[in-house]
């Protein structure tokens, strides 16, 4: 992130190889991670991944695979490094929902903490009427916690720091905050989807990344100057946002 300046991260939510790499390609400059959904892709194959991961070094951004995992440990061991997409093997970091319980964490952690992977927990969603809140978002923050060496953030509306903490607590967390949700030209969408700006999401609720799919990529993939000038759009207004937080 301090390397690009760069807080934006675009969501791909895409069902062709050839509209997935083309826009990868150009938001490549302007995001710090890119987050997929490979099992929307019609014509998936390794080729693909390989192909991902020459991107991800060219660009220099994360890849996450935004695979919402939610099975018992041994069945998402299983999921996260087999199967036709075998996350494991490209994705440096996926997410969990916590409601399994920690062994959600132990499951996962076991295929891929030795491949130096890293967890992100959903302890809040950006939909309309979700559930995950008030104790369930306290216990995924507790949950993190007593897992440092694999959980390193949260998909989030807000920054989970002190979340759940008696008062006085001297112990800091240590968390990323990732944050869906984000647009500069609509509220929401037909599904229940819910929009913030980015100043909202960084600098009012103390979020750190901001994940960015239609906003970006619009209803069009082939307008791929159009999208390339979105991305530096949301980039620029996700960091002037960062630094004003950290500079208040
Ligand atoms: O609470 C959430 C969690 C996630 S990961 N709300 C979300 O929207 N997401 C994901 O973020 C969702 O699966 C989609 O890939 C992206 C938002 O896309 P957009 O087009 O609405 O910006």
């Amino acid at each position: 992130m301090e390397r690009k300046k760069s807080n934006l991260a675009v969501s791909v939510d895409v069902t062709k190889s050839k509209d997935f790499l083309a826009i990868i390609d150009a938001v490549g400059p302007f995001v710090c991670l890119v987050k997929t959904h490979v099992d929307i892709i019609e014509d998936f194959d390794q080729s693909l991944v390989q192909q991902l991961q020459d991107l991800s070094i060219k660009h220099d951004f994360v890849i996450f695979e935004d695979r919402k995992f939610a099975d018992i440990g041994n069945t998402v061991a299983l999921q996260y490094s087999s199967g036709v997409h075998k996350i494991a093997n490209w994705s440096h970091i996926t997410n969990a929902h916590p409601v399994p319980g920690p062994s959600i964490i132990s499951g996962l952690s076991s295929v891929g903490l030795p491949l130096g992977r890293g967890l992100l927990l959903l302890s809040e969603m950006s939909t309309k009427g979700a559930l995950a809140v008030g104790s369930y978002t306290q216990e995924a923050v507790r949950m993190a916690r007593a897992h440092r060496d694999f959980v390193i953030g949260f998909i989030a509306q807000r920054t989970m720091e002190g979340i759940g903490m008696q008062e006085n607590t001297v112990d800091k967390d240590d968390f990323l905050t990732l944050t869906p949700g984000v647009g500069l030209d609509a509220k929401g969408d037909a599904m229940g989807q819910q929009y913030r700006t980015p100043r909202q999401v960084i600098l009012e609720s103390g979020c750190d990344v901001i994940i960015v799919g239609r906003g970006i990529y619009g209803k069009d993939p082939g307008l791929v100057d159009e999208i390339r000038a979105q991305a530096k759009r949301y980039m620029e207004a996700g960091w002037e946002a960062y630094q004003d937080r950290v500079s208040a």
